[in-house]
C-alpha cells in the first residue's frame, strides 16, 4: 500500500508507535511533551520495531480539555518536522482538525489518522487532492460522554456499516479508495463487552479488503480483563495484539513495541498456516 510517497508491504504484520504530545496525557505523564523528549522516544520505538508513529496532540479522554487549533499545531509540527527529517519511520498524524491535516500534508507526512473520520467540516476538503493514507475510525457519541452508555444492537455490524458508509462517503468525495484503512475504535463509546466482540469477529473488518488498523494498548479493556493499572498491561495488551493480527489486522497501534512485535511475530506465523500430518 502506498502511504504518500513511501510504498509499505501489508502482508506482514505492521507497528505504529503511540507518540502523545499532550501535557495531560495520563499513560505518558506527559513526560514526552518536550519536542526532544518525544524525539528520542520515537527513536526508542523505531530501533524496537516501529513501522509508524502517530503523533497525536489533542487528547480524547472524556474529561479532557479542548485544544485550540494553534495549540495543536504548536505540539505536533516540530515533533513531525524532525521525525521526517531525522528517521525512516512513516510518519501518522492523529488529528480531527483540518487545518492540521493541510499542515501535515504540507510538511510531507505519510498517514493522516482521525478518531472522528474526517466528519469534521472542512476534512474531506483538506485531504482530497493530497495522497497521504486516511485512517477512518469508528467512535460512537463524542470523546466527552462516549463511555456513558453505549448501547448497540450489533456491535459488530454497526461497525462494520459505519466505516463502510464513511468509506463510500470519502470516495464520493473524490478520494480514492486505495487510500483508505479503517478501525474500529477500541473503546471509544464501547463497553468491554463491545470490545470483546469486536475483538474476537476482526474477521468482520478485514473481509471489507480495506486494510484495518487496531489500537487497543494500555486501554481499560486490558485492565478491565487483567485488573492492572495502566503501565502494567503491556502482556495484556500485546496478547490482544496477537489476537488481533491472527485474524488478520494489518497494522496494530502500540505503546509497547518491542514486547508487541515478538508477540505479533508469532500470530502472524500461525495465521493462515495449514495442519501439518495427518
Ligand atoms: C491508556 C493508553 C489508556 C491509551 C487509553 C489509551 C486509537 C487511536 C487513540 C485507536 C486509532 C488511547 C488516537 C486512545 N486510540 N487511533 N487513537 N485507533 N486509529 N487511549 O484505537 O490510546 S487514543
Amino acid at each position: 500500500m502506498l502511504f504518500a510517497d513511501r510504498e509499505l508491504d501489508l502482508s506482514v504484520p505492521r507497528i505504529m508507535g503511540v507518540l502523545n504530545v499532550t501535557p495531560d496525557s495520563f499513560s505518558d505523564g506527559g513526560r514526552f511533551n518536550h519536542p526532544e523528549r518525544a524525539l528520542e522516544h520515537a527513536q526508542e520505538m523505531i530501533e524496537a520495531g516501529a513501522d509508524f508513529i502517530d503523533v497525536g496532540g489533542e487528547s480524547t479522554r472524556p474529561g479532557a480539555a479542548p485544544v485550540s487549533e494553534q495549540e495543536e499545531l504548536d505540539r505536533v509540527c516540530p515533533v513531525v518536522e524532525r521525525l521526517l527529517r531525522d528517521t525512516d519511520a512513516l510518519v501518522s498524524v492523529d488529528t480531527s482538525s483540518p487545518a492540521v491535516m493541510r499542515e501535515g500534508i504540507r510538511m510531507g507526512v505519510h498517514l493522516l489518522n482521525d478518531v472522528r473520520a474526517f466528519r469534521r467540516p472542512g476534512a474531506i476538503e483538506a485531504v482530497r487532492d493530497a495522497s497521504q493514507a486516511l485512517c477512518i475510525m469508528h467512535m460512537q457519541g463524542e470523546p466527552g460522554t462516549m463511555q456513558d452508555n453505549p448501547v448497540y444492537d450489533n456491535v459488530v455490524e454497526e461497525v462494520r456499516t459505519f466505516l463502510l458508509n464513511r468509506a463510500r462517503e470519502l470516495v464520493a468525495g473524490g478520494i480514492g479508495s486505495r487510500r483508505l484503512l479503517i478501525d474500529p475504535g477500541f473503546g471509544f463509546g464501547k463497553d468491554l463487552a463491545h470490545n470483546l466482540a469486536l475483538l474476537k469477529r476482526l474477521d468482520r473488518m478485514v473481509d471489507t479488503g480495506y486494510p484495518v488498523l487496531a489500537g487497543m494498548s494500555r486501554k481499560r479493556m486490558i485492565g478491565a480483563l487483567t485488573g492492572r493499572d495502566t503501565p502494567d498491561r503491556v502482556v495484556g495488551s500485546a496478547v490482544a495484539a496477537a489476537l488481533a493480527v491472527e485474524r488478520g489486522v494489518h497494522i496494530v497501534r502500540v505503546h509497547d513495541v518491542a514486547e508487541t512485535l515478538d508477540a505479533v511475530r508469532v500470530a502472524h506465523a500461525i495465521r493462515g498456516l495449514k495442519e501439518y500430518g495427518h
